[in-house]
């Protein structure tokens, strides 16, 4: 991203937005041809550490965006790209050095903050009875909508736990409070999840219930879907998240659309459908790179043409 901001000065500007809990910068890279007035996309990643797949293919399409300009001149004019690959740095360091399928942020949820022994990290994690897994917050559950209604934890050691309160974590706090003050231009949101192919619609906490402008969204996301398809034939259903996956609140796209008021929000479920879920083959980065951008970039060109 830093290479991207150095070579590509007049369009690219990496912006810190924030600090997670184990100190990492939260860095985003924005993309403009110019002005505070247009309409903007939001893209993150990597809000789930083990789901690798989300940052390479962010990092992807923010790849193609900047040095591929000349080729989507239309939607670099038209709009404005805020792209966060890692949203989720602590989980996902966490994920490469220990422990492969980590889920979860690396905060201390206040039970276990009491049963600390001692400030010293090391002795923490040998001595005390506080299990690993206790560590960490469902990054996906801890959004101020809905929170902790249905589909989620009170329990730190579960790996949906919600968090002690909503935006308990700097994570989803500075990515929330950064939506907020763009909420006006923020014409859709995009969060790259990872595994199952498809295209996820809100809610996601309510079976039954559906955004009185579900349709559109529908529209919209199905032609995301054929131009995803176009590439390589790879399938994604279309739905909600409560009626293909499972029903849970405090997830990222719910806010974004029932806070934050952005008409078009979703949650994309990366590639496979399982054979190898969240440890894809590092052979598939770049074509569902590929594919995924397609079926952003046909969901962009809407938003481009006004
Ligand atoms: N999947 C999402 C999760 O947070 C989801 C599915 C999306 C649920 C939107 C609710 C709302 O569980 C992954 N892979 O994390
Ligand atoms: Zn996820």
């Amino acid at each position: 991203m830093d290479y991207l901001a150095h070579t590509y000065k007049e369009i690219c500007e990496t912006v810190v937005i924030g600090t997670s809990t184990e100190g990492r910068p939260l860095k985003l890279m924005k993309i403009s041809t110019g002005g505070e007035t247009k309409p903007a996309i939001w893209i993150d990643g990597g809000l789930h550490g083990r789901e690798w797949i989300s940052p390479a293919t962010v990092t992807y399409i923010l790849l193609q965006l900047v040095e591929f300009r000349e080729k989507h001149a239309n939607l670099l004019e038209k709009l404005d790209w805020y792209i966060l690959p890692v949203a989720n740095p602590d989980g996902y360091e966490y994920s490469h050095v220990h422990d492969r399928l980590w889920r979860k942020t690396r905060s201390r949820a206040l039970h276990t903050k009491k049963r600390r022994p001692s400030p010293s990290f090391g002795l923490w994690n040998t001595k005390s009875r506080t299990k690993d897994q206790c560590v960490g917050t469902d990054a996906n559950r801890n959004w101020d909508f809905h929170w902790k209604e249905v589909g989620s934890s009170s329990n730190p050691c579960h790996e949906n736990f919600a968090g002690d309160k909503p935006f308990s974590e700097p994570e989803t706090a500075a990515i929330a409070d950064f939506i907020m003050k763009h909420s006006r231009r923020i014409k859709m949101f995009l969060s790259l999840h990872s595994y199952s192919q498809m295209w996820l619609i809100p809610w996601g906490y309510s079976e039954n219930e559906k955004p009185k402008d579900y349709y559109d969204m529908y529209i919209l996301a199905e032609k995301g879907v054929k131009a995803l398809k176009s590439v390589k034939g790879t399938d994604y259903l279309l739905g909600t998240a409560a009626e293909l996956m499972y029903i849970s609140s405090g997830a990222s796209d719910d806010w974004a659309k029932g806070v934050a008021g952005i008409k078009y929000a979703y949650t994309i479920e990366l590639p496979d459908t399982g054979a190898h879920g969240f440890i894809l083959p590092a052979s598939r980065i770049e074509s569902t790179g590929q594919e995924t951008w397609e079926g952003i970039k046909e969901l962009a060109q809407h938003f481009a043409d006004g």
